[in-house]
């Protein structure tokens, strides 16, 4: 499926802003600056559709992007904030909470990671938290502009044995290089039924 028309819709604080309609819906996740804004952008060939910063911790809202009025893309905030209170820590929990659990629209989550890095506990926290809440995951490594081809196969090696993915599950990107987009759109036709 290519991506035609993409719309920003609105960006919820909390559970009472969620949207809840017929549409499916398709979550992005990962930690502040992976690079889930950049993806948006590459999926819907717009720079300027979800704003992007070198300043982790910009998006702190829950980001609906509607696709062909087909699907919404659901850009959530980024976890691991260094400069995030405690305070905002558990907000973050809640909301994140709110939005995953009994969400029936939700037909699947990308997890993005760093390819130039190993996950982090909390991308395996998070992973482990959807897995336990039986959402379908697809991993999404960022930035391999940035990396060398063999240690992006050897961290996609590392991953999927140490995280147990099969490596049709695992889809290295670019947003700066315009790579994988293919893939993902592929992957979309068989989650959004
Ligand atoms: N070289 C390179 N840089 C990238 C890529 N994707 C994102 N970046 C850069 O990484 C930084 C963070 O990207 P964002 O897309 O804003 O990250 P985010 O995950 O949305 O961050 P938060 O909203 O803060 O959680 C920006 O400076 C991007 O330009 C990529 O594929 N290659
Ligand atoms: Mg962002």
């Amino acid at each position: 499926m290519r991506f035609i028309n993409a719309n920003f819709i609105k960006s919820a604080e909390k559970k009472s802003d969620f949207i809840v309609d017929d549409l499916p819906q398709i979550a992005l996740v990962g930690r502040s600056n992976v690079g889930k804004s950049s993806l948006i952008n590459l999926l819907t060939n717009n720079k300027k559709m979800a704003k992007t910063s070198s300043t982790p911790g910009r998006t702190r809202l829950v980001n609906y992007f509607n696709i062909d009025n087909k699907f919404y893309i659901v850009d959530l905030p980024g976890y691991g904030f260094a400069k995030a209170s405690k305070n905002t820590t558990n907000a973050w929990d809640a909301v994140m909470n709110d939005y995953f659990v009994n969400n029936s629209k939700l037909k699947l989550v990308m997890v993005l990671l760093d390819s130039r890095h190993s996950p982090s506990q909390l991308d395996k926290q998070m992973i482990d938290y959807l897995a336990e809440n039986e959402i379908p995951i697809v991993l999404i490594m960022t930035k391999i502009d940035k990396i060398s081809r063999s240690d992006l196969n050897k961290n996609i090696d590392n991953i999927s044995r140490s995280l147990r993915f099969n490596k049709s599950m695992i889809i290295p990107t670019s947003a700066e290089k315009r790579i994988g987009v293919d893939r993902i759109e592929q992957l979309l036709d068989e989650y959004i039924l």
